[in-house]
């Protein structure tokens, strides 16, 4: 999928595909009315090339709100059963939050989220170690990989196999080498350079949906800086972290926003210890960037 033009596979084949003028009504300029990973209905114009009739309902989605001034909803990518959160170990470093904001964005689009720390080469020692079991003992799978040395590859292997899988994290922490690794013959454009910048630059631009020859379709996207979930609100953000949630109900106040209150359950979890505080700062540093629901 690119622009306005979208690649469609039907029976083996590619199709060059543009979108019915119909079904563009209603969107911006700068998202598309079709995703990856949509199911269309198409007509063929010529032996390569065709027209997007319709879009079959979407089972999930990885929606984000748009950068700049005016917030919308921008979809990376639509029927994905794993989203797979890269980070590296080292270089880049990994941006605070950013993982807590992807886990967020997987379940709110209906997608079980499996957490890739690529580069391990890097880090002999293992510093990543207690990042890991962070989120092991949260309950979520955890894969400590390197697309140089080919470690959990073959666990990779395994869990794109017979899904449809997409990978998402900052630019340069290995999504497509991770992919090339996998698969050598899907021979993606990878790239040494990497900006901290906004607009640096970024090797894969647009988001691709690769076929691999072990089994299953894979998703690379470009990088990005930090995800906001689209169609969160400030009260609905803590039912999307796991060991938060069971712990409201016990919160003194019921519209407890776990902030400054007294007896509030999420805070003396921290101090205890049962709730990671990295965990408790991420969940308010998100929930001060949203807004509550109005209806
Ligand atoms: N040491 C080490 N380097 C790696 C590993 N995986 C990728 N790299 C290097 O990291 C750089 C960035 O890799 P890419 O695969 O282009 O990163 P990307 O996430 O696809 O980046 P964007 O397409 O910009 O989002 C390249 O120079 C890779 O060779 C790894 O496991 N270990
Ligand atoms: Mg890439
Ligand atoms: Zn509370």
């Amino acid at each position: 999928m690119s622009g306005l033009q979208s690649l469609v596979e039907a029976d083996g084949s590619h199709w060059q595909c543009e979108v019915r003028g119909r079904l563009k009504a209603g969107h911006r300029e700068t998202t598309s009315a079709v995703v990856t990973g949509d199911w269309v209905e198409f007509t063929p114009t010529a032996p390569e090339s065709g027209i997007i009739d319709s879009i079959h309902p979407r089972l999930s989605k990885i929606s984000r709100a748009a950068s700049g001034s005016r917030s919308f909803e921008q979809l990376l990518a639509a029927n994905v059963d794993l989203f797979i959160v890269v980070v590296a170990a080292r270089r880049p470093r990994i941006v605070p939050g950013f993982i807590d904001r992807a886990l967020v964005t997987a379940l709110l689009g209906n997608i079980e989220p499996v957490i890739c720390i690529n580069k391990i080469d890097l880090d002999p020692e293992r510093r990543c170690a207690k990042l890991a079991s962070l989120y092991t003992d949260l309950g979520y799978r955890v894969l400590l990989a390197s697309a140089k040395t080919g470690e959990a590859v073959a666990e990779l292997k395994d869990i794109f196999d017979g899904r449809v899988s997409a990978l998402v994290g900052q630019s340069g922490v290995g999504k497509s080498s991770i992919l090339n690794c996998i698969d050598p013959g899907l021979s993606i454009a990878t790239d040494e350079l990497m900006k901290t910048h906004d607009r640096g630059r970024h090797t894969t631009t647009a988001v691709q949906l690769h076929r691999l020859a072990s089994g299953g379709y894979v998703a690379d996207t470009p990088g990005i800086k930090q995800l906001r979930p689209w169609g969160l609100y400030r009260s609905t953000l803590v039912s999307y972290f796991v060991e938060m949630a069971p712990l409201v109900e016990h919160c003194r106040f019921r519209d407890c926003t776990h902030g400054a209150e007294p007896d509030c359950a999420i805070r003396e979890a921290v101090q205890t210890g049962k709730v990671a505080s990295t965990r408790y700062d991420g969940f308010r540093r998100m929930e001060a960037t949203l807004e509550e629901k109005t209806r």
